[in-house]
């Protein structure tokens, strides 16, 4: 097992962000700088990288860092602190037994760190009590897979897509949130004219070369696919071979006769399109995501598309089935060491009294649970009620991204001992930590993670990780060993770590169970070093495609359909919250920012939190375009940017998840979403909360540029970086009676040269302060939403710029606009006027001119739709 050959000096690694998974080359540049390329001989990308990978470059320096370990604030050594979370931890144990105390992981951490965690807490430990924010991502899969299949098997591989004749994308905004798998979509399109539907409450940049968009009610799945369910059957769509063993078929089918579309508001000749591809295409694979999974029918949701494909035999075979696509880059090793609450390791059963066991000899472990621990929303809510004690988190970003982040937020804080193992020395989360340890990141550690398609890769170090940083394993692994098991946690690397995994799987195989590796148990450390990508099973005794017979993993062998009843979101519209808010991704942005929000270009193409309005509320409502909206929930408020597109429905508004207490702290979105959770798989609706909407009465708008971070104390405010500095926008109750006394305390400039504007009348202001002949600062204030040319402004601070306060490029500089290549760095402005000059009327052509959109595509809907509406002012014209 050889690794193939890369050029001299790049090493091949895996891109940390999304479950794409994308192999990626890396080389050093200068001191501290990192190149990137996409892997041509990774089977996940082929050298494709999208926006966020191929910026990853942008996000490797020190600022922000965690650089070492902190109690109670103050730089600790390793000794001490070790000592003193191990100390914690026993001692917490001791006075209120195991389940006092809790690990929070993550779908980010690599395969080995999660095994340590999972068997420091499951083996060790004796507490079933770690959970992971795969809860919040994957678990109705997970639940849903179970259920269907007797274990959490992704039957489907990317290769299918390649194949397939019919893509139907459930809940997925694949253009955005796996971008390389959506070119990989359209590539097959092209090639062989595969059809593509998109099934989303809101049109989204995936429905741009879709065939058919299903804009249902958020929350109705369920009913759709019963439909598909009855559909096939009335078209003779069965395969009478393979659902003959099937479990629950007859039930299934009966309960998708009962079931009425009425729930998903959609037309009964759209629904009636959708079957009738679906019928007359063999080679389907419905690829679902977060719009499923995030429900309080979640699991439902997940079976009623199962059923579909298990009725059909249409599973399993290349060019068909379901493909979950796992958002986070190790969401599947963490299902895969067994993270989850309710799972012990390598897909064997914590409720199984054989599985226990055989887990316990081969870890020579003390003590074992045998119930499932707590699942991430209730296990806040033993922290807030006092019953976890010590809380260690890892990875993860919980005080933002958990429902009711308010109280999460209030639970930590309160918590009697909360650990947080960060690279990031202040997030919502690290700020509430009494104990902060310093990890390795990206492109310094070294492990495995495995993606959508169960191919395992390599992620790998480049270069030592700075200050005391040290990989996530190592901080449980030392914590292990001083709270009285120094051999079990004696691991020299992550080769080993893997190896034991490996072995581990071997037992499982033995079971008779899906997830085997063993063949990969005896890898020497060179050939880890060495290893390529590959697809689990790997094992001497099976290996290839998983279902294709009508075989299962439930005792029996049997394939089970579930019946399912479409039932409505948890949370109920009272006339005080008459919408329901969706939420999700942006393109350009990772979650809570933490890494992508480092980079000026994947900054610039939505630089603050919106919500999306239809036209109608909003006129109903008296909510202009780029004003500002309040919107309000049982659990929080927040503070949004109006966007009016009538891509939304009508009583429903969107707004994207990755603002925080750092970055804008009105947007916390999470604030307003409630924890209501599904019934099976445990997993919260964070797309479905009720809210209210009305605009925000503010005084003042403003736009500011700065070379130093601000912090305003502004009722909204929203900063970004850019390459000189920081943008921000900024709106409050009360305009301030001294403009520049007030901007002098929010740019922290005491003494800098002012240069200003003031309509006292008007209650408008333009300052902009200078030091050493260079702009340092810059704020425009007004009564109304600031219109101004913010990218051509954000590129002034450090220069020696005059005419700051016009607000305007000088005629000779045209204002590129919003970044919307973020590859090629290509403005929306920079293309307008190409089109408008050159006469582009293609995505090709606009891509032959000026680059973008020529890398990683995912911007292609967005340039489609600008030549849309230059093609509408034309006609118009
Ligand atoms: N750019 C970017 N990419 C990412 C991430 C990121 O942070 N940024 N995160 C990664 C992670 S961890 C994940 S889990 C994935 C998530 O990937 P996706 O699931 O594709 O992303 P989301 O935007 O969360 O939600 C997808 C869609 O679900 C729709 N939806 C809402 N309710 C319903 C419903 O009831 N039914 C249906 N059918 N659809 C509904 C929403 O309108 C939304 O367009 O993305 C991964 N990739
Ligand atoms: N409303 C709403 N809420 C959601 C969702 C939604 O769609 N809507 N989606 C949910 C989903 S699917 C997910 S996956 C979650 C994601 O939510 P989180 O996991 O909470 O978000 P991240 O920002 O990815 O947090 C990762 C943290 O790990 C840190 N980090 C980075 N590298 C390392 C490392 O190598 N080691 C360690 N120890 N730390 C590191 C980062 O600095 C950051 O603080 O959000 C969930 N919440
Ligand atoms: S699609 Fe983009 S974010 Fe996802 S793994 Fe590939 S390069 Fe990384
Ligand atoms: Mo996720």
């Amino acid at each position: 097992m050889t690794a193939p050959r890369e050029d001299p000096g790049e090493v091949r690694s895996t891109c940390p962000y999304c479950g794409v998974g994308c192999g990626v080359l890396l080389r050093m540049t200068g001191e501290n700088g990192i190149a990137v390329r996409g892997d041509p001989d990774h089977p996940a990308n082929f050298g494709r990288l999208c926006s966020k990978g191929s910026a990853l470059g942008e996000t490797v320096g020190l600022d922000g860092r965690l650089l070492t370990a902190r109690v109670n604030g103050t730089p600790a050594g390793w000794g001490e602190t070790l000592q003193l979370v191990a100390d914690r931890f026993r001692q917490t144990i001791s006075d209120h037994g195991p389940d006092s105390v809790a690990f929070y992981v993550s779908g980010q951490m690599l395969t080995e760190d999660y095994y340590v965690a999972n068997k420091l807490m499951k083996g060790f430990i004796g507490s079933a009590n770690i959970d992971t924010n795969s809860r919040l991502c994957m678990a109705s899969t997970v639940a849903g897979h179970k259920r269907a299949f007797g274990t959490d098997t992704v039957p489907g591989t990317y290769e299918d897509l390649d194949e397939a004749d019919l893509i139907v994308l459930v809940g997925s905004n694949l253009a955005w949130c796996h971008p390389v798998l959506h070119q990989r979509v359209l590539a097959a399109k092209a090639a062989r004219g595969t059809r593509i539907v998109v099934v989303d409450p809101r049109r989204t940049a995936t429905c741009d070369g879709a065939d058919l968009h299903l804009p249902l009610r958020i929350g109705s799945d369920v009913a759709l696919f019963n439909r598909l369910l009855a559909a096939i059957c009335e078209g003779g769509a069965i395969d009478r071979e393979y659902t003959r063993n099937v479990e629950g078929f007859e039930a299934a089918v009966a309960s998708a006769r009962a079931a009425q579309i009425a729930p998903t508001g959609l037309s009964e000749r759209l629904v009636q399109r959708f079957c009738a591809l679906w019928l007359r295409h063999e080679k389907v694979v419905t690829v679902f995501s977060q719009g499923v999974n995030q429900s309080s029918a979640g699991t439902d949701k997940v079976n009623a598309i199962l059923n579909c494909h298990i009725a059909t035999g249409r599973i399993g075979r290349p060019g068909m089935g379901p493909l979950s696509v796992t958002g986070q880059p190790n969401a599947m090793g963490g299902r895969e060491v067994g993270g989850l609450a309710n799972t012990l390791a390598c897909h064997l059963d914590l409720g199984n009294a054989e599985h226990r066991a055989a887990v316990r000899a081969f870890w020579d472990a003390p003590q074992m649970p045998d119930r499932p621990g707590l699942k991430a929303v209730d296990l806040f809510r033993a922290v807030s009620d006092g019953r976890i004690k010590a809380l260690w988190v890892m990875h993860s970003n919980p005080a933002v991204t958990l429902p009711e982040a308010d109280a999460v937020r209030d639970a930590i804080a309160a918590c009697d001992f909360t650990v947080v193992s960060d690279i990031t020395a202040e997030t919502d989360t690290a700020r509430l930590a009494h104990v902060l340890l310093p990890a390795a990141a990206w492109s310094e550690k070294s492990g495995s993670v495995t993606n959508s398609d169960r191919t395992i890769s390599r992620q790998r170090a480049v270069r030592a990780a700075p200050g005391e940083a040290r990989p996530d394993w190592w901080h449980m692994a030392e914590v292990g060993r001083r709270m009285g098991w120094p051999r079990a946690f004696d691991y020299s690397g992550p080769a080993e770590i893997f190896r034991e995994h490996a072995a581990l799987s071997g037992i499982a195989g033995g079971f008779g169970l899906d997830f085997d590796v063993s063949g990969l148990a005896e890898l020497s450390n060179a050939e880890y070093e060495a290893m390529t990508p590959v697809r689990w099973p790997v094992a001497a005794r099976r290996g290839g495609r998983f279902f294709a017979e009508g075989q299962s993993f439930h005792p029996g062998g049997r394939m089970h359909m579930i019946p399912v009843t479409w039932r409505a979101p948890a949370a109920r519209h009272a006339p005080r919250f008459p919408f329901r808010l969706n939420t999700g991704r942006i393109r350009d942005q990772w979650h809570t920012m933490t890494r992508s929000g480092l980079s000026p270009r994947l900054s610039a193409h939505l630089a603050e939190p919106f919500a999306e309005i239809h036209p109608e509320d909003a006129a109903r409502l008296g909510i202009a375009r780029d004003t500002l909206v309040e919107v309000a929930s049982p659990s929080g408020r927040a503070i949004l940017r109006a966007q009016i597109t009538d891509a939304v429905q009508p009583g429903t508004i969107f707004a994207p998840m990755h603002w925080t207490g750092e970055t804008a702290p009105s947007g916390r979105i999470d604030a307003l979403v409630a924890a209501a959770t599904d019934p099976v798989s445990g997993q919260p609706e964070s797309k479905a909360a009720v809210c209210a909407v009305a605009p925000f009465a503010a005084a003042f708008h403003a736009f500011a540029v700065s070379s130093a971070p601000l912090r305003p104390a502004t009722a909204y405010w929203a900063r970004a970086r850019t390459a000189q500095g920081w943008r921000a926008e900024l709106a409050g109750r009360a305009a301030p009676d001294d403009w520049e006394s007030w901007a002098r305390v929010l740019f922290d400039l005491e003494d800098a040269a002012a240069e200003m504007v003031v309509d006292s009348a008007r209650g408008s202001a333009r300052l902009a302060f200078h030091e050493g002949g260079r702009l340092c600062a810059a704020l425009f204030a007004g009564p109304e939403p600031i219109g101004l040319q913010r990218d051509h402004l954000a590129r002034l601070p450090g220069t020696e710029a005059r005419h700051t306060l016009t607000g305007r490029c000088p005629a000779d500089l045209p204002d590129p606009g919003a970044t919307l290549c973020a590859c090629f760095d290509v403005g929306v402005n920079t293309i307008l006027t190409a089109i408008e000059r050159e006469g582009l009327m293609s995505v090709e052509a606009i891509g032959a001119a000026l680059s973008a959109g020529t890398n990683c595509g995912s911007c292609r809907p967005e340039i489609a739709a600008l030549l849309t509406r230059a093609g509408i002012q034309r006609a118009a014209e």
